[in-house]
């Protein structure tokens, strides 16, 4: 994949397709002015820096619009570049209008997030900013948005700044003992060394492992509900969502299919899925359908939430259910939920760290909605205002964290291979490098601008 030019004009709606109120449309480039001057006249050579001016769009001496037009002279724009922004009546005939005037005029179609592009290219953003634009545009609930909007602002990459500046200094002693080789390094001082490249590792882990929690508060955190049939998954589900989003029967084995819902708690989002209930004697081919639809969902849940009927004894399904649970998705947190508390509960039922709750009164919700979301939560609270979201930068952090590890051996050996140790340094170095674009190769950039919308 190759990158588009930046010498060319590029021009594109930045608002939705459609019909609207207004749309902006925006022209960036070193032609921006001379095309935008074009159509919007009176022709005006040196048009007033970020200054909104109501314009006449003229196609030749016919008029297509009046419309609001900003004029940002690079490098003071959002690109970098000469940029024209143009607020015109939304109609799909207009938009498409000035569109092909511009393009008249000598712009071209710009491609999808190639304004953001240029953005990070003319050096207005990092590459950990510029993708926080794709997710800002995209948060839809108030952890996503926040996190992303963090980044934006460049918490992520001030992190990691501070980490690279760190090793960069470490490089550089080394650098200067390998060029003094016969000059011996003094027992204590390796130790300063140690700890200092100690500290970075531990800080690009903890960066690293707020990964999980990032990623559930981007794309919301996916809970499965499982259990034995008729222990109350459906029921639990539409008093955690409020409305009767699923059947529920005092039949056992009502749901059969997956039912996914979703919610936002406290400003995390939360994909819930509802699964048939797990039978250890299943009566039917249906019934071991929808269990193996369930066993894939919670093959791929965040979270598992474990649901028992606290009015009977435990049953044979019961244990299944929970076996399944911790086989099938080892690595998700198991939120154990006795329900029908409304009941007498059976003795031996509630577990330690289990909830108590009725989907039916209600009872306990209040708690169990607190500890679905409590992980995202303690991200954020934790101070760790840089969350990181998106994989790139997980594996990134990881791999800059296992070059720093082993670097420890190496500083304990007798003989001190100092160009051993840099290059470890300098491999760390460029994996963070890569997380602000400082090294991302051409692919990276197409890939990552590539999912952006046309007029970002
Ligand atoms: N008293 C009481 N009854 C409940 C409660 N929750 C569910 N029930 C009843 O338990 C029965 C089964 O509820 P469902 O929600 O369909 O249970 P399920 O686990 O989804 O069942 P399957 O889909 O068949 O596996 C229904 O009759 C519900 O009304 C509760 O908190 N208290
Ligand atoms: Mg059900």
């Amino acid at each position: 994949m190759e990158l588009p030019e930046t010498k060319d004009t590029i021009v594109a709606q930045a608002t939705p397709p459609g019909a609207g109120a207004l749309a902006v449309i925006r022209v960036s480039g070193p032609g921006a002015f001379q095309a935008a001057n074009s159509f919007l006249g009176p022709n005006r050579l040196r048009p007033r820096h970020r200054t909104a001016s109501l314009l006449p769009v003229k196609d030749g001496n016919r008029l297509v619009d009046r419309a609001v037009a900003v004029f940002f002279r690079g490098p003071a724009s959002y690109t970098g570049q000469d940029t024209v922004e143009i607020t015109c009546h939304g109609s799909p005939y207009i938009i498409r209008t000035i569109l092909n005037l511009a393009v008249r005029a000598g712009a071209r179609p710009a491609r999808p997030g190639e304004f953001t592009l240029r953005a990070f290219l003319n050096g207005k953003l990092d590459l950990a900013q510029a993708e926080a634009v794709g997710e800002l545009i995209k948060a839809g609930s108030a952890g996503a948005h926040l996190a992303a909007l963090t980044q934006v602002e460049g918490a992520l990459s001030k992190k990691v700044r501070a980490v690279k500046a760190d090793l960069v200094a470490l490089l550089a002693e080394l650098e200067a003992r390998i060029d003094d080789s016969y000059e011996e390094i003094p027992h204590l001082e390796l130790k300063g060394f140690y700890a200092r490249a100690e500290a970075a590792r531990q800080e690009a882990l903890r960066l690293a492992e707020g990964f999980e929690a990032g990623r559930g508060i981007k794309e919301g955190a996916r809970i499965v509900i499982t259990g034995a049939p008729n222990s109350g998954k459906s029921s639990l589900l539409n008093a955690l969502l409020g409305f009767d989003r699923a059947l529920v029967s005092r039949e056992s084995g009502t749901t059969r299919d997956t039912l996914e819902a979703e919610l936002e708690l406290d400003g995390f989002s939360v994909l819930f899925t509802d699964t048939a209930g797990i039978n250890a004697r299943p009566a039917s081919p249906l019934e071991l359908a929808g269990i193996a639809r369930a066993s894939e969902a919670i093959g791929r849940a965040d979270a598992v939430v474990l649901v028992l009927d606290g009015a009977i004894k435990e049953t044979p399904s019961d244990r299944r259910a929970e076996r399944e649970a911790l086989k099938l998705a080892p690595g998700a947190r198991l939120i154990r939920v006795v329900n029908k508390a409304d009941l007498p509960l059976k003795p031996g039922r509630q577990k330690p760290g289990s909830f108590k709750v009725s989907a039916k009164t209600g009872e306990g919700l209040g708690r169990l909605k607190a500890a679905l979301i409590a992980r995202q939560k303690k991200t954020f609270s934790d101070g760790a205002q840089a969350v990181v979201t998106s994989s790139r930068h997980f594996a990134a952090l990881s791999a800059a964290a296992r070059e720093l590890g082993a670097l420890g051996p190496l500083l304990r050996r007798r003989d001190f291979p100092a160009e051993l140790a840099a290059e470890r340094l300098r491999a760390a170095l460029d994996s963070l490098a890569a997380i602000l674009g400082e090294t991302a190769p051409e692919e990276v950039l197409a890939g990552i601008f590539g999912s952006f919308c046309v007029g970002k």
